[in-house]
Protein backbone atom coordinates (compact mmCIF):
# COMPACT_ATOMS: atom_id res chain seq x y z
CA UNK A 1 0.00 0.00 0.00
CA UNK A 2 1.53 3.22 -1.20
CA UNK A 3 0.65 5.45 1.28
CA UNK A 4 0.67 8.80 3.25
CA UNK A 5 2.05 7.54 6.59
CA UNK A 6 4.49 4.90 5.22
CA UNK A 7 6.44 2.40 7.93
CA UNK A 8 8.77 0.78 5.43
CA UNK A 9 10.15 2.14 2.51
CA UNK A 10 11.53 0.07 -0.50
CA UNK A 11 14.12 1.65 -2.70
CA UNK A 12 15.78 0.60 -5.40
CA UNK A 13 19.46 1.36 -7.88
CA UNK A 14 17.83 1.50 -10.76
CA UNK A 15 14.04 1.07 -12.75
CA UNK A 16 15.17 -2.28 -13.88
CA UNK A 17 15.39 -3.54 -9.97
CA UNK A 18 11.46 -3.04 -9.41
CA UNK A 19 10.11 -6.18 -10.94
CA UNK A 20 12.37 -7.84 -7.90
CA UNK A 21 11.63 -5.43 -5.38
CA UNK A 22 8.18 -5.56 -6.33
CA UNK A 23 8.04 -8.87 -4.46
CA UNK A 24 8.28 -6.86 -1.32
CA UNK A 25 6.39 -4.06 -1.61
CA UNK A 26 3.31 -7.13 -2.71
CA UNK A 27 3.64 -8.79 0.76
CA UNK A 28 3.67 -5.41 2.65
CA UNK A 29 0.54 -4.70 0.72
CA UNK A 30 -0.43 -8.08 1.71
CA UNK A 31 0.12 -7.27 5.42
CA UNK A 32 -1.74 -3.85 4.87
CA UNK A 33 1.42 -2.28 6.18
CA UNK A 34 2.15 1.42 4.65
CA UNK A 35 5.34 1.40 2.33
CA UNK A 36 6.39 3.92 -0.51
CA UNK A 37 8.91 3.37 -3.12
CA UNK A 38 12.24 4.96 -4.44
CA UNK A 39 14.69 5.00 -7.15
CA UNK A 40 18.03 6.21 -5.56
CA UNK A 41 21.47 5.37 -6.61
CA UNK A 42 24.54 5.64 -4.64
CA UNK A 43 26.47 6.16 -7.88
CA UNK A 44 23.91 8.12 -10.31
CA UNK A 45 21.79 9.88 -7.73
CA UNK A 46 23.91 10.53 -4.30
CA UNK A 47 22.42 13.85 -3.35
CA UNK A 48 18.84 12.00 -3.72
CA UNK A 49 20.15 9.24 -1.81
CA UNK A 50 21.42 11.77 1.25
CA UNK A 51 18.26 13.68 0.90
CA UNK A 52 16.05 10.77 1.17
CA UNK A 53 18.01 9.14 4.16
CA UNK A 54 16.90 12.37 6.05
CA UNK A 55 13.56 12.53 4.84
CA UNK A 56 12.58 8.61 5.98
CA UNK A 57 14.34 9.88 9.53
CA UNK A 58 11.67 12.73 9.69
CA UNK A 59 8.50 10.36 8.20
CA UNK A 60 9.03 7.50 11.05
CA UNK A 61 9.97 5.37 8.44
CA UNK A 62 11.04 1.97 10.67
CA UNK A 63 12.97 -0.41 8.03
CA UNK A 64 14.41 0.60 4.40
CA UNK A 65 14.71 -2.03 2.18
CA UNK A 66 17.24 -1.39 -0.15
CA UNK A 67 17.85 -3.46 -3.64
CA UNK A 68 20.91 -2.84 -6.01
CA UNK A 69 22.98 -4.86 -8.25
CA UNK A 70 26.41 -4.90 -9.30
CA UNK A 71 28.43 -3.00 -7.27
CA UNK A 72 25.79 -2.22 -4.65
CA UNK A 73 26.79 0.42 -2.81
CA UNK A 74 23.05 1.40 -1.58
CA UNK A 75 22.47 -0.08 1.30
CA UNK A 76 25.69 0.32 2.52
CA UNK A 77 25.35 4.20 1.97
CA UNK A 78 22.21 4.59 3.44
CA UNK A 79 23.04 2.74 6.49
CA UNK A 80 26.04 5.55 6.60
CA UNK A 81 23.54 8.33 6.23
CA UNK A 82 20.71 7.49 8.85
CA UNK A 83 19.96 4.83 12.08
CA UNK A 84 17.08 3.55 10.06
CA UNK A 85 17.87 -0.51 9.94
CA UNK A 86 19.03 -0.81 6.39
CA UNK A 87 17.60 -4.34 4.68
CA UNK A 88 19.90 -4.78 1.46
CA UNK A 89 18.46 -6.93 -1.08
CA UNK A 90 21.28 -8.12 -3.28
CA UNK A 91 19.79 -8.20 -7.07
CA UNK A 92 21.50 -10.96 -9.03
CA UNK A 93 21.04 -9.18 -12.82
CA UNK A 94 24.59 -8.95 -12.75
CA UNK A 95 27.47 -10.48 -15.25
CA UNK A 96 28.23 -12.43 -11.84
CA UNK A 97 24.38 -13.24 -11.57
CA UNK A 98 24.37 -11.22 -8.22
CA UNK A 99 27.66 -12.67 -5.97
CA UNK A 100 29.07 -8.78 -6.64
CA UNK A 101 25.66 -7.58 -4.95
CA UNK A 102 26.07 -9.75 -2.40
CA UNK A 103 29.47 -9.27 -1.23
CA UNK A 104 28.92 -5.64 -1.70
CA UNK A 105 26.51 -5.33 0.52
CA UNK A 106 26.97 -7.88 3.40
CA UNK A 107 30.70 -7.23 3.80
CA UNK A 108 30.62 -3.32 5.23
CA UNK A 109 32.88 -2.39 7.72
CA UNK A 110 32.62 -3.16 11.50
CA UNK A 111 30.32 -0.30 12.58
CA UNK A 112 28.38 0.54 9.73
CA UNK A 113 26.25 -2.66 9.76
CA UNK A 114 23.59 -3.53 6.92
CA UNK A 115 21.23 -6.84 7.38
CA UNK A 116 21.77 -8.55 4.10
CA UNK A 117 19.60 -11.16 2.38
CA UNK A 118 19.32 -13.55 -0.39
CA UNK A 119 20.15 -12.25 -4.13
CA UNK A 120 17.03 -11.07 -5.05
CA UNK A 121 15.49 -12.41 -1.82
CA UNK A 122 12.96 -9.13 -1.36
CA UNK A 123 10.67 -10.93 0.21
CA UNK A 124 12.09 -12.46 2.64
CA UNK A 125 13.57 -8.66 3.45
CA UNK A 126 9.91 -7.88 3.26
CA UNK A 127 8.97 -10.53 5.81
CA UNK A 128 12.04 -9.36 8.16
CA UNK A 129 10.90 -5.87 8.13
CA UNK A 130 7.11 -6.69 9.31
CA UNK A 131 8.62 -9.30 11.86
CA UNK A 132 10.32 -6.31 13.35
CA UNK A 133 7.10 -4.32 13.20
CA UNK A 134 4.99 -7.31 14.54
CA UNK A 135 6.98 -6.86 18.17
CA UNK A 136 5.50 -2.91 18.62
CA UNK A 137 1.63 -3.95 16.79
CA UNK A 138 -0.54 -6.86 17.62
CA UNK A 139 -2.38 -6.84 14.51
CA UNK A 140 0.48 -7.37 12.52
CA UNK A 141 1.98 -9.83 14.64
CA UNK A 142 -0.99 -11.80 14.48
CA UNK A 143 -1.33 -11.46 10.71
CA UNK A 144 2.48 -12.62 10.74
CA UNK A 145 1.62 -15.90 12.74
CA UNK A 146 -1.27 -16.35 10.48
CA UNK A 147 1.20 -16.36 7.64
CA UNK A 148 3.19 -18.90 8.99
CA UNK A 149 0.62 -21.15 9.90
CA UNK A 150 -0.62 -20.96 6.21
CA UNK A 151 2.17 -21.71 4.73
CA UNK A 152 3.24 -24.66 7.45
CA UNK A 153 -0.27 -26.12 6.62
CA UNK A 154 1.38 -25.75 3.18
CA UNK A 155 3.82 -27.93 3.34
CA UNK A 156 2.29 -31.98 2.65
CA UNK A 157 4.20 -34.67 5.11
CA UNK A 158 4.71 -37.31 2.49
CA UNK A 159 5.65 -36.26 -1.41
CA UNK A 160 2.88 -36.60 -4.03
CA UNK A 161 3.73 -38.57 -6.84
CA UNK A 162 2.40 -36.62 -9.46
CA UNK A 163 4.61 -37.93 -12.83
CA UNK A 164 6.19 -34.36 -12.76
CA UNK A 165 9.87 -35.41 -14.89
CA UNK A 166 12.62 -34.26 -12.71
CA UNK A 167 15.83 -33.35 -14.43
CA UNK A 168 17.89 -34.28 -11.83
CA UNK A 169 16.46 -37.91 -11.90
CA UNK A 170 18.97 -39.81 -14.24
CA UNK A 171 16.62 -42.93 -14.11
CA UNK A 172 13.72 -40.68 -14.77
CA UNK A 173 15.37 -39.28 -17.70
CA UNK A 174 16.56 -42.51 -19.00
CA UNK A 175 13.14 -44.17 -18.80
CA UNK A 176 12.04 -40.91 -21.01
CA UNK A 177 14.41 -41.36 -23.68
CA UNK A 178 13.92 -44.75 -24.04
CA UNK A 179 10.31 -44.53 -24.02
CA UNK A 180 10.80 -41.94 -27.03
CA UNK A 181 13.05 -44.60 -28.75
CA UNK A 182 10.05 -46.41 -28.09
CA UNK A 183 7.55 -44.39 -30.05
CA UNK A 184 10.20 -44.67 -32.91
CA UNK A 185 10.21 -47.72 -32.96
CA UNK A 186 6.50 -48.02 -33.83
CA UNK A 187 3.09 -49.85 -32.76
CA UNK A 188 4.51 -52.88 -34.64
CA UNK A 189 6.95 -53.56 -32.57
CA UNK A 190 5.07 -52.97 -29.34
CA UNK A 191 2.74 -55.90 -30.50
CA UNK A 192 5.12 -58.19 -31.66
CA UNK A 193 7.39 -60.96 -30.75
CA UNK A 194 10.14 -59.69 -31.97
CA UNK A 195 13.65 -58.56 -29.55
CA UNK A 196 13.52 -55.02 -29.50
CA UNK A 197 16.82 -54.24 -31.08
CA UNK A 198 16.26 -57.17 -33.93
CA UNK A 199 13.48 -54.02 -34.34
CA UNK A 200 16.48 -50.98 -34.58
CA UNK A 201 17.30 -49.99 -37.73
CA UNK A 202 20.92 -51.01 -37.62
CA UNK A 203 22.38 -47.29 -37.85
CA UNK A 204 20.74 -46.69 -34.53
CA UNK A 205 23.14 -49.85 -32.91
CA UNK A 206 26.47 -49.48 -31.98
CA UNK A 207 29.32 -51.27 -34.10
CA UNK A 208 31.18 -52.80 -31.33
CA UNK A 209 28.30 -53.67 -29.03
CA UNK A 210 28.07 -56.90 -27.45
CA UNK A 211 25.68 -59.41 -26.67
CA UNK A 212 25.98 -58.80 -23.23
CA UNK A 213 25.40 -54.90 -23.89
CA UNK A 214 22.62 -55.82 -26.57
CA UNK A 215 21.24 -58.14 -23.55
CA UNK A 216 20.62 -55.33 -21.16
CA UNK A 217 19.69 -52.78 -24.14
CA UNK A 218 17.01 -55.12 -24.63
CA UNK A 219 16.01 -55.37 -21.22
CA UNK A 220 15.42 -51.57 -20.59
CA UNK A 221 13.27 -51.20 -23.43
CA UNK A 222 11.21 -53.97 -22.47
CA UNK A 223 10.87 -52.27 -18.87
CA UNK A 224 10.26 -48.97 -20.51
CA UNK A 225 7.46 -50.69 -22.92
CA UNK A 226 6.17 -51.99 -19.51
CA UNK A 227 6.01 -48.79 -17.33
CA UNK A 228 4.46 -46.95 -20.01
CA UNK A 229 2.66 -48.97 -22.52
CA UNK A 230 1.15 -51.66 -20.84
N1 LIG B 1 23.12 0.45 -9.64
C1 LIG B 1 22.64 1.65 -10.00
N2 LIG B 1 23.39 2.61 -9.41
C2 LIG B 1 24.31 2.03 -8.67
C3 LIG B 1 24.15 0.65 -8.82
N3 LIG B 1 24.89 -0.30 -8.25
C4 LIG B 1 22.64 -0.86 -10.02
C5 LIG B 1 21.14 -1.00 -10.03
C6 LIG B 1 20.89 -2.11 -11.02
C7 LIG B 1 22.17 -2.18 -11.84
O1 LIG B 1 23.04 -1.17 -11.30
O2 LIG B 1 20.68 -1.28 -8.73
O3 LIG B 1 20.71 -3.37 -10.38
C8 LIG B 1 21.94 -1.91 -13.30
O4 LIG B 1 21.26 -0.70 -13.47
P1 LIG B 1 20.71 -0.22 -14.88
O5 LIG B 1 20.00 1.09 -14.62
O6 LIG B 1 21.89 -0.08 -15.75
O7 LIG B 1 19.75 -1.29 -15.31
Amino acid sequence: MLDSNPKIAVVMGSQSDYSTMQEATNLLEQFSIGCEHRILSAHRTPQRLREYAQEAEDKGIEAIIAGAGGAAHLPGMLAAETLIPILGVPIGNSAMQGLDSFLSIAQMPRGVPVATFSVDGAKNAALFAISMLARKDANIEQKLQAYRDNQTASVPATPINNGASNKKNSDGFDKFLISALLLYLGYNFLKSDKKPTDALPNRLLPNDSSQDEMQRFDKALRQAKDTYFE
